[in-house]
């Protein structure tokens, strides 16, 4: 059997001393992101490496609160801020369709990459979910706290409600104008998935991929749709079974045994935990192992349960490579 599918979530960017180097040449990660010419590089610097079975473009997803003119930038040492949401006036003052126009260089990367990647080589294209997006825009920042959002979802959960669908519909048009500039799948980021529990996962995760999915499936059928609800624990089958994703990307925090049984309801994807790709050695090829022996001969596309980390050494990552490729997968019997 072929071996198994490989791409790493952030295999482009700062553990690459090229792409050091061109960020030394050419400035801040916006000013990189939203030029073509060396978005395309960057995209394609992990794959001249390493080979991978997929490239992802090389953007963020708080591309579509800066659409929206909420002022993304970077400040140094202290990742993303936006201008923070405050209350109904803002919430109802954002408008989904300036999403597409607002990031024609992202569709011009994606025509880029498409034409210049081999033909073996899938190009997949990506969104923030809306609950994500909406914590980064109602705190102004990131960090995984959200105090601001944690406030809202108890004292007004109907106006987030009314956040994430404005969100949806942004996101589910992003996605679409990515596959009609090149990209053959997508994978929605709900990285911060894991601070919801119980009802309110239902509301604010499932229930907006739901719309987002079925409205990318039934505008460009026969595109994969990855889901990724970070941290979503004892919820990923609920997510997989109610989104009406294809893929489902699972974190390191899913046991082997777990990861298996998630994949009897369909193709998985991960999950190594990026930890181990910064150590290394054994720990690393032993890892890897036990994830391909667990997803035995099952639809798997191997991943990291997160981003790569960007003090990870880049031999680490054709180690690991080498390791999956290497790997052979039992003939079912
Ligand atoms: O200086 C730099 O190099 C900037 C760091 C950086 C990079 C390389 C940021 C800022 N974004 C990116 C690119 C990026 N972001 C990609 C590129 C493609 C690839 O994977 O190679 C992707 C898919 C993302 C997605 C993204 N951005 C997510 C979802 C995935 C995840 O990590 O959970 C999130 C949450 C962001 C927000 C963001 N953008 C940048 C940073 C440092 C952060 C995280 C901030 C935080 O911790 O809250």
């Amino acid at each position: 059997m072929d071996p198994v599918p490989i791409w790493l979530m952030r295999q482009a960017g700062r553990y690459l001393p090229e792409y050091r180097a061109l960020r030394e040449e050419a400035g801040d990660f916006l000013t990189c992101a939203n030029t073509p010419e060396i978005a395309t590089e960057i995209t394609l610097q992990p794959i001249r490496r390493f080979a991978f079975d997929a490239a992802i473009v090389f953007s963020d997803i708080l591309i579509i609160p800066d659409a929206m003119g909420r002022n993304l930038r970077f400040a140094e040492g202290e990742g993303p801020l936006l201008d923070p949401l405050e209350g109904a006036g803002d919430v109802a003052s954002l408008d989904p369709e300036c999403v597409v126009p607002g990031n024609q260089p992202l569709m011009d990367t994606l025509g880029r990459v498409r034409a210049a990647l081999d033909p073996d080589t899938a190009l997949i294209g990506f969104a923030g979910a809306p609950f994500t997006l909406a914590a980064y825009m109602i705190d102004g920042r990131g960090g995984g706290d959200f105090p601001r959002t944690r406030d809202l979802m108890r004292d007004d959960p109907d106006l987030l409600d009314r956040l994430l669908d404005v969100l949806s519909r942004s996101v589910a048009a992003l996605l679409i104008g990515e596959i009609d500039a090149g990209a053959q799948a997508v994978q929605l980021f709900d990285s911060w998935a894991g601070l919801l529990n119980g009802f309110a996962f239902d509301r604010w995760s499932i229930g907006p991929a739901r719309q987002i999915v079925a409205e990318v499936h039934a505008a460009r059928p026969g595109i994969p749709f990855i889901g990724f609800p970070r941290g979503a624990g004892d919820a990923y089958a609920r997510y997989r079974a109610e989104t009406g994703i294809d893929v489902l990307q699972i974190d390191q925090g899913v046991s082997l045994p777990a990861m298996a049984d998630l994949q009897r309801g369909g193709p998985i994807q991960g999950n190594l935990d990026p930890e181990l790709l910064l150590a290394g050695g054994d720990a690393l090829r032993a890892g890897a192992r036990a994830i391909l022996d667990a997803a035995g001969e099952g639809p798997h596309v191997f991943n990291l349960g997160h981003g790569v980390i960007k003090e990870t050494p880049p031999d680490h990552v054709a180690e690991l490579v080498a390791t999956v490729r290497g790997h052979h997968r039992e003939m079912p019997s």
